[in-house]
């Protein structure tokens, strides 16, 4: 113990030993720091004190952040879906997805998120449905999102999620969707906003994948023949590209633009 210290901060200092949860430890600290010497000699302590607890801060705050509800990513994009209570988003969700959520007539029925797979042409969106409690924990699936479904029944409960939306500082792609439209459209819609593309790979004398590759717009043959194959650098020669160039088929290199739709079959030396 540091010599010249109150009787306070001893028994400050007592308490922070004793101290067995995170919380009486940051409670202790800070009162050490309140009642070190303010002597020349103190400072020292001071400080090694305030960092102490700035680490025992940062922990707690990583502990916390843990606990929200982070759903890993599956698929190709994530998608959360939210807004008033007993607006329809889980009679939505069970429309676009395979999941069953529970669905009656009492407010806040959706107590945890609920999670679907939505199919759009091969592209596989996750679709969540938050509760409409708006807590912090499941805000966060909104902040990880790629884009969100704010779904209304009365134009009125829009005004209310999107206050919800700026409180959070939330800022993503969204688009708005009342529950009489088209289920097909809505896809439409959420690809339009998500700002990919589809691309359908080949290998030479072969037929296009079913399967799409999903990429940012403005992708090149060579982001997509990185994916393809790890040691692109190496060994890409040219590509061909079916769709969005001049003649179907046309060999192109590495910079060329990717677009929607296009189908790309990559030359390896
Ligand atoms: N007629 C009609 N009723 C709907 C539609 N969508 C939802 N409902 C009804 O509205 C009520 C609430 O629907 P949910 O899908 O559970 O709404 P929610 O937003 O998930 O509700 P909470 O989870 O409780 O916040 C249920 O009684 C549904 O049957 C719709 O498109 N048409
Ligand atoms: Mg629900």
């Amino acid at each position: 113990m540091p010599t010249n210290v109150t009787i306070h901060y001893a028994k400050a200092q007592e308490k922070y030993i004793k101290a067995k949860t995170r919380e009486e430890k940051i409670a202790a600290l800070e009162e050490m720091i309140k009642e070190a010497p303010s002597h020349k000699g103190g400072e020292n302590l001071r400080k090694e004190l305030k960092q102490r607890l700035a680490r025992l801060r940062q922990k707690k705050e990583a502990s916390t952040s843990r606990r929200s509800f982070m759903i890993p990513k599956k698929g190709d994009a994530q998608i959360c879906i939210l807004g008033a209570t007993q607006s329809g988003k889980s009679t939505l969700l069970s429309k676009l997805t395979n999941a069953k959520p529970k669905i009656t007539s009492h407010a806040y029925t959706t107590e945890k998120p609920e999670i679907g797979t939505c199919d759009y042409l091969g592209v596989k969106f996750q679709m969540i449905e938050i509760p409409s409690t708006y807590r912090p924990v499941f805000m966060s699936i909104a902040h990880c999102a790629d884009a969100l479904v704010l779904v209304y029944n009365k134009k009125e409960e829009l005004k209310e999620v999107r206050e919800v939306l700026e409180g959070f500082r939330i800022q993503k792609p969204f688009i708005e969707v009342s529950r009489d439209e088209d289920l097909d459209t809505i896809k439409e819609k959420l690809w339009e906003i998500l700002g990919m593309i589809k691309i359908y790979t080949k290998e030479p004398g072969k037929k296009p994948s079913k399967k799409p590759m999903v990429m940012p717009k403005g992708s090149t043959v060579q982001d997509a023949a990185r994916v393809l194959h790890n040691d692109f650098q190496d060994y890409f020669n040219f590509a061909r590209v079916w769709g969005s160039s001049k003649y179907p088929g046309e060999r192109v290199g590495p910079e060329y633009e990717l677009e929607d739709d296009d189908i790309l079959e990559v030359h390896i030396t």
